[in-house]
């Protein structure tokens, strides 16, 4: 018995869902709407302290954050391997899931976070949005949400958030320059957590990455999402799709300049 909990296909939950989708693995879904708070409603916490997703539950047994999901998939299920066997390309697939989780993806989740939360908590009212704060399990997580939603973040905090999201795009543009693949000449975790971020770029953000500046990583995330697993992982159910369009241009020009 194999259950996901997840968002919308964007970010570490479709960083998870490509993981799945990829091996083959046949699992229930379970949608967690973040635009209605459900990650810290009491019965998810259950599931993941930390009220975020992705988790996966595996047989009863409850495994958090994302990477670790993907590997976990890895180890216990049959399907295509989603690693290197040489021990020198998964390291270096390693380097990639780790600069992904501490570099790119917090750069990016504050710029979305900052343009987007107006749409999720201007319905309602500061005494309704501090219940809901109140739920967070995390401090950190609490603050995030607090200091996005009360003052926002500052110009010279988003430019950096992203300088450091352009650093990321020129680091795999440099090395898909080098390999077919972020890891070697394999498809592996290192292109899912980096395609998870980087998704929706070519769209959102055409200044940042295009063909003439950014060719291999144009000809890369062509080839990611010809994958039928990837194809699969973002054709999942999207219900917020319309709040999450309304904040792109917004990012956009933070992610441009
Ligand atoms: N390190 C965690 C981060 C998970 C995370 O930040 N998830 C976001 C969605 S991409 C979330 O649940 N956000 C809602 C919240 O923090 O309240 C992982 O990789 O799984």
């Amino acid at each position: 018995m194999l259950d996901l909990y997840h968002a919308e296909p964007a970010a570490n939950s479709l960083k998870s869902l490509i993981a799945i989708k990829e091996k083959g693995v046949p699992f229930n879904s379970h949608f967690v709407n973040l635009h209605q708070f459900e990650q810290h409603e009491p019965w998810f916490v259950k599931v993941n302290p930390n009220g975020q997703v992705p988790a996966l539950v595996h047989d009863g047994k409850v495994i958090t954050e994302s990477t670790v999901i993907n590997e976990y998939l890895d180890d216990s299920f049959e399907g295509p391997p989603l690693r290197p066997a040489d021990p020198y390309w998964r390291a270096r697939m390693r380097i990639w899931t780790k600069f992904v989780d501490e570099y790119f993806c917090p750069a990016l989740s504050f710029i979305a976070w900052h343009h987007m939360i107006h749409n999720i908590t201007d319905k309602l009212t500061p005494e309704e949005f501090e219940a809901k704060v109140a739920r967070i399990p995390l401090k950190e997580q609490q603050d995030k949400w607090r200091t996005a939603a009360r003052q926002g973040y500052t110009k010279e905090q988003l430019d950096n958030w992203g300088r450091q999201v352009r650093t990321s795009i020129e680091r795999m543009e440099k090395q898909l320059g080098e390999t077919a693949w972020l890891a070697g000449d394999q498809f592996s975790l290192a292109d899912v957590s980096c395609f998870a971020m980087a998704s929706g770029m070519p769209r959102m953000s055409p200044a940042l990455v295009n063909p003439k500046d950014t060719p291999n990583f144009m000809r890369w995330h062509g080839r990611m999402e010809s994958r039928p697993g990837v194809q699969a992982a973002l054709a999942m159910p999207n219900p917020v799709r319309d709040t999450l369009e309304a904040s792109r241009s917004k990012m956009s020009s933070a992610l441009s300049s």
